[in-house]
């Protein structure tokens, strides 16, 4: 009897998965290929082609361990076409299958590229629903359907009630739905995380590192040291410590900024998550077991299940609901070249300088760095939104389109025109200064509005508003603003301009060049 061909793709990497869900280990095969197509379609952080190499290799390794046939096409294998469509019509022709299964890929991209399939390979190609997401596409739509803004905390709701998670007798534990307003601390002095839980690479990684310095050496971003969870007992490893050694403060300082520490009290876990080494409902019934145990506060369990079955769903349903037009998003006229300080981290301004330096190194910035800093630079900036969103999804190891784009395009660029945020999410130095302590070593002054020492997030916060005011005009939120806009004095008005024409004309590619 024929079996079927399993395509397992590098984010799906879960022994739960759909496609594998019926496997006969006497006829089925599973095909796992590293292909260049994949690992340069943006030029990905070193880090995380080997992250995902890595766990790819002991995934295929760990199915084996369980008499499942695994074909696993390595990068240098010389006879690599380099893409799925390629690599899937290699196997056909080595194996004795009548049809190939897969589960639905993260990315549009991709899931165009599955239609041909079927022809290509002139074999039934079944496409199954990735049930590894807590809400189906078809639920969020039936959810989505007849609203004119889609809030997350509706959602959000929708979700606890559904998944029972910190819910007491049908109510929200402790009488709210959201603790928000009991975190945002900005940072205390000398404050201090555990950091996440680090692995020593194993020979089998070490074999990817050297493959990925040998082949990436030109992408943007450090191989080494290389410290991630490769198999799902040591991801299962990094969520315990999370839970036992940051969980407790995870609320309080979860939009803090500590130049010196990278991860403060976050989790690390969006890249074992995203590739499936974790799952997000486990994740969250360890998070709310410690609430019940007493080793973690509400506000702190609450706010971190929130990103989970709130955002991250979220954002899952908006990118598929919204795509393919949502990716050329561009509601604010946005038109200026990304500045090469995104690639080099060479800036003046000491909190981009180092976001893009932790980019550079962990291949990680934590939400409030990607949201308040690159992203706000961005926004204020005028940046053209398609630009970002290549740039956040090649820099960071946890960057797959339905979730990036979302974030970059709709929370940080607000390029959907509000679907998403229901204000631009623009912050001038002071919020910077307010939960972070990177002002006190930077060049610039937040305390001046205006001159050659202010700090360029001031005059650029109001530059904003005035080249947006038309655009934002009937935003109820950004009314107070617009208010305080039409107050400004013309002179205030002409220096804004002024201060903002001349910093954003050293943001050129030739003007970085000359520098
Ligand atoms: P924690 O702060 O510990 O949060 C716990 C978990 O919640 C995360 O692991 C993640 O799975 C989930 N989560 C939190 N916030 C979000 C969110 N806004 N959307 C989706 N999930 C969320 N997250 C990605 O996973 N991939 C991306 O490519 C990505 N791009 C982003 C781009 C921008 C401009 C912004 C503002 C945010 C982006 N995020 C992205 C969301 C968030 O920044 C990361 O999930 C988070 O920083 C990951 O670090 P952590 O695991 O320590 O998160
Ligand atoms: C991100 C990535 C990289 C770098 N390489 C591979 C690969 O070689 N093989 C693979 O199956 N998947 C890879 N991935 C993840 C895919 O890009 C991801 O599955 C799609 O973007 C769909 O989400």
């Amino acid at each position: 009897m024929t079996g079927a061909l399993r395509l397992v793709l590098g984010d799906q990497l879960s022994p739960s998965l759909s496609s594998l869900r019926d496997l006969d280990p006497a006829t089925d095969v599973v095909l796992i290929v590293e292909v260049w197509d994949e690992a340069t379609y943006v030029r990905h952080h070193p880090k995380k082609i080997a992250f995902l190499f890595s766990a790819m290799r002991h995934f295929a390794d760990d199915l084996r361990a369980v008499g499942v046939v695994v074909d696993y096409v390595t990068l240098d294998d010389p006879g690599n076409t380099g893409d799925f469509a390629g690599e899937l019509g290699r196997a056909v022709a080595r194996h004795d299958v009548s049809r190939v299964v897969v589960t639905e890929p993260g990315e549009w991209r991709v899931r165009t590229m599955m239609d041909g399939w079927g022809h290509a390979l002139a074999l039934p190609v079944e496409i199954r629903d990735d049930d590894r997401f807590l809400c189906s596409r078809a639920d969020f739509a039936s959810w989505a359907d007849g609203r004119k803004q889609l809030r997350m905390e509706w959602f959000y709701r929708e979700m606890r009630q559904r998944t029972g998670l910190l819910m007491v007798d049908g109510e929200p534990a402790g009488g709210r739905w959201n603790y928000d307003q009991d975190n945002r601390k900005p940072p205390a002095s000398g404050l201090d995380g555990p950091g996440p839980r680090r692995f020593a690479p194993d020979v089998l990684t070490e074999d990817v590192l050297d493959l990925v310095a040998d082949r990436f050496a030109d992408h943007f971003g450090e191989l080494r040291p290389f410290w991630f969870a490769v198999t799902r007992t040591d991801a299962l490893a990094a969520l315990d410590h999370f839970v036992r050694e940051a969980l407790p403060s995870f609320g309080d300082y979860q939009d803090a900024m500590v130049d010196g520490d990278d991860w403060l009290f976050h989790s690390a876990l969006s890249q074992y998550l995203n590739c499936g080494l974790l799952l997000p409902l486990e994740v969250c019934e360890a998070a709310e077991r410690a609430w019940r145990d007493g080793r973690a506060p509400l506000n702190a369990v609450e706010g971190f299940v929130r990103q989970i079955i709130g955002w991250r769903e979220y954002v899952r349903g908006v990118y598929w609901r919204a795509m393919p037009d949502y990716a050329a998003g561009n509601a604010l006229g946005a038109e200026r070249p990304l500045p090469p300080f995104y690639w080099t981290g060479e800036t003046p301004m000491n909190c981009l300088a180092k976001v893009i330096d932790q980019t550079r190194r962990e291949a990680h910035s934590h939400h409030i760095q990607r949201l308040m800093i690159t992203g706000n630079f961005a926004l204020l900036a005028g940046i053209r939104p398609a630009e970002v969103c290549d740039w956040y999804l090649a820099v960071y190891a946890d960057a797959y389109e339905w979730v990036e784009l979302p974030n970059t395009l709709g929370m940080a660029l607000y390029g959907d025109g509000g679907l998403m945020a229901s204000k631009p999410y623009a912050a001038s130095g002071a919020y910077v200064d307010r939960m972070s302590n990177f002002c006190k070593s930077c060049r610039f002054d937040v305390k001046q509005k205006n001159g050659p020492d202010a700090c360029p997030f001031n005059y650029l916060y109001w530059n904003f508003m005035l080249e947006n005011q038309e655009a934002l005009a009937r935003n109820p939120r950004v009314q107070p603003i617009l208010r305080t806009l039409a107050k400004m004095s013309d002179e205030k008005k002409a220096a804004v301009r002024h201060d903002s024409e001349r910093f954003l004309a050293t943001l050129s590619p030739a003007a970085s060049h000359a520098a």
